[in-house]
């Protein structure tokens, strides 16, 4: 007997350390300019987001998740590097590198390649990695995916308005890029969100057996807002819909609650996907925005896209592992996009402790148990031109000469100026920015920079 027993302990020892090897794939799907009211389970009346919706229900909504910039190419930068973006170098939006304004000292710029992005770390760990859809960290050759840990690219190198004859500045042709080559130009972005949801669903498909990250970021609905026929069919009729394609990117506003109903479609098949290959249960799966609105809407809060309200910064997140984390659950803690990193790091069992500094936290205590064990801070800094806030528990403080305090539990849309009742709040909040400030300039690193290519310069 004593026998069976040992066998039957070698046996459970064996599946439990077999069972627990793996680590958890991680999938991110990132939008581009969505807000915090452009989701249904976020209050949304008439855009509908039944997988979105779905995705809550079934896992956690975060009510104060905040992206760490109020526009695309810092966000990123620090969704990637568990920094603010003005720690790495990249506080403001990139453009191509042939324009004047994605350059610096003659010098094309970009995601330092000594940064060691999220994608960079999970490789540590024999990950399989694939960015799709929107990179926006530098577009020469070192800068982009393929040489910051990426396995495979496809995708457009920044935003989908960045191409010929719809701004003011000459664009030129918008490439779309596979690996390392550009495969076509100025592509029917009407068909963008299927054709990465197809790349997402074969790339899953392909390493099911494998752990892997999947960075899905979606350039719509980014102005200007496009939507396949299928989606769009449900709408309009197709005489408006050709004249509202045929305008100019203002008309194609009316796309929009469209282009988030075809986001949601790919949220859909996405984790279709995933609970038929028996990978839920496995998997990490988050849903989020790269910035507040620029068309869409924020909901209660004041502020879009570009602004140090919460507008800005406050995106909609929600995050679902099947099994792991509470069905049905709600996250009002003060959580941010730089926490994914040292997240993710954690889970799977990836030591941080002789790392660059990072800003995130760990938030795997709230995710796995729901614990309100979290007391961070988070800093409001607007690209390059500083610190504007911080957020601490309930309050958000505005120092400077009109300082102004507010308190987000009972004053959501930041009207009531409370700054002359809690003094001693105000200086204790004073003295955290400067201590960061301080921070943040002594130990702030570099963008990558690099030699513009002779053909790329204009005369
Ligand atoms: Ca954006």
């Amino acid at each position: 007997m004593n026998r069976l027993k040992l066998y039957i302990t070698l046996i459970f020892s064996f599946f439990t350390l077999f069972s627990t090897a793996q680590e958890p794939n991680f999938v991110i799907i990132f939008t581009d300019d969505q807000g915090y009211g452009d989701v249904g389970c976020y209050g949304n009346k008439t855009i509908r987001t039944p997988n979105i919706d779905r995705m809550a229900a079934e896992g956690m909504l975060f009510t104060d998740f905040y992206v760490a910039a109020s526009v695309c190419t810092p966000s990123r930068a620090a969704l990637l590097t568990g920094c603010y973006p003005q720690r790495v170098g990249l506080p403001s939006v990139l453009f191509p590198n042939d324009m004047l304004q994605g350059q610096k000292n003659g010098m094309a710029y970009g995601l330092n390649p000594d940064e060691i992005t999220l994608a960079e770390l999970l490789k540590a760990k024999d990950y399989r990695t694939a960015c799709i859809g929107k990179w926006h960290l530098g577009d020469l050759p070192d800068f982009m995916p393929l040489n910051h840990g990426f396995d495979e690219y496809f995708g457009l190198p920044y935003s989908n308005d960045m191409l010929p004859g719809i701004t003011p500045y000459e664009f030129k042709p918008l490439p779309l890029i596979e690996g390392r080559q550009v495969i076509e130009y100025n592509p029917d972005q009407d068909l963008l969100v299927k054709r990465y949801t197809d790349r997402a669903v074969s790339f899953i498909e392909k390493n099911r057996d494998h752990p892997f990250f999947l960075y899905l970021a979606h350039n719509m609905p980014h102005r200007p807002c496009h939507v396949s026929d299928s989606l769009a069919k449900i709408r309009f009729s197709d005489s408006q819909l050709a004249a509202i394609r045929g305008e100019d990117k203002i008309s194609r506003d009316f796309l929009y609650p469209a282009a988030i109903e075809e986001l949601d479609w790919s949220v859909g098949i996405v984790l279709k996907k995933l609970e038929s290959l028996g990978l839920s249960e496995n998997t990490l799966v988050i849903f989020t925005s790269d910035n507040g609105p620029a068309t869409g809407s924020a909901g209660p809060l004041r502020g879009k896209k570009g602004s140090m309200y919460e507008g800005g910064l406050r995106v909609p997140c929600i995050m679902q592992w099947k099994g792991k984390i509470q069905s049905g659950s709600i996250c009002n803690q003060v959580t941010s996009s730089i926490d994914l990193y040292p997240t993710f790091a954690r889970l799977a069992n990836i030591d941080l402790t002789n790392h660059n500094i990072i800003d995130g936290t760990d938030i795997s205590p709230l995710i796995l148990n729901n614990k309100d064990t979290l007391q961070r801070t988070f800093f409001y800094i607007d690209q390059d031109k500083g610190v504007k806030a911080l957020r601490l528990g309930k309050w958000k403080y505005f120092p400077g000469n009109s300082p102004r305090l507010y308190n987000l539990d009972e004053d959501i849309s930041e009207s009531k100026n409370r700054n002359t009742d809690f003094p001693a709040i105000t200086k204790s909040l004073n003295e955290i920015i400067s201590a960061f400030k301080i921070d943040l300039e002594q130990n702030k690193r570099n963008p990558g920079y690099a030699e513009i290519p002779k053909a790329n310069i204009t005369k």
